[in-house]
């Protein structure tokens, strides 16, 4: 069965509450009954505070699109100041979150080892993780990013069962084209996307590997999604700028179909 394409967007630190009903707003004014959620999985990753008044506004019963959070804790409750653990998430009615993006790696020191917890906190609690992996230029450079990509994905599956692993979405987004304006070239980036889909095969068995769902991130835009979304191991994107207006969102939804 072919996977079915997943467009989601990573909000990152934008939108105040007014904003982000707004954008949601005008995000499920175009809601297409005939493809979202049918076609294409639709998910939007805004900051904690605008959690629920997108859930709100963006009813999954009535637009088929998701509200997932960008970052969780692994501890359930507890003396950890600043965080937000998988239940508080769960309860607003969030399915998944983003985990191990590369801002949280190089801002906020977050390890293989941290976001390993944080997948393994997510699917013990029946939710799901789109995990981020990608090779800064250095390592791109050095010639070795397959190999410096695969160890995350295998760091951060480790312990977790092929049932669990299956729900996941693994999001490769090359360092160097976050928030640069580079892309990766559709070639480069199926290259690693193949390389991370053998890895899964290795850890799941082909079958579930198949099942798995790659994106690809990193300055993905209406300009060069049709070449990346032609690539056979690249199922969808993670979208950070562009998934800040609901006109180029739209048009990222529209090319998975
Ligand atoms: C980007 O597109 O820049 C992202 O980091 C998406 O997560």
């Amino acid at each position: 069965m072919a996977r079915k394409p997943m467009m989601a967007g990573n909000w990152k630190m934008n939108n105040t509450i007014a904003e982000a009903v707004v954008l949601t707003q005008e995000i499920s004014n175009q809601y297409d009954k005939e493809t979202w959620g049918e076609d294409v999985d639709i998910v939007i990753c805004p900051p904690y505070v605008d959690l629920k008044p997108a859930k709100t506004v963006l009813d999954f019963d009535k637009t088929k699109v998701a509200v997932n959070a960008q970052n969780v804790y692994w501890e359930p409750s507890g003396a950890y100041t600043g965080e937000i653990s998988v239940p508080m998430i769960k309860e607003i009615g969030c399915a998944g979150s983003i985990v191990g993006h590369s801002e949280r790696r190089e801002l906020f020191g977050e390890t293989n080892e941290d976001v390993n917890r944080k997948v393994k906190a997510l699917v013990e609690a029946g939710l799901y993780a789109i995990v981020c992996v990608g090779e800064s230029l250095a390592v791109r450079d050095e010639g070795t990013t397959e190999e410096f990509v695969c160890a995350q994905v295998r760091a951060a599956f480790a312990g977790v069962d092929a049932a669990d692993a299956q729900r996941c979405v693994v999001a490769y987004e090359p360092i160097w084209a976050i928030g640069t304006g580079r892309t990766a070239t559709p070639e480069q980036a199926e290259a690693v996307c193949a390389a991370i889909r053998a890895t899964l095969a290795d850890l799941y068995g082909a079958e579930v590997a198949e099942e798995m769902r790659v994106l690809y991130g990193g300055s993905m835009n209406p300009g060069n999604v049709e070449g990346l979304m032609a690539q056979p191991n690249i199922d969808g994107g993670l979208i950070g700028g562009a998934s800040l207006k609901a006109a180029s969102f739209v048009q990222l939804i529209n090319a998975c179909l």
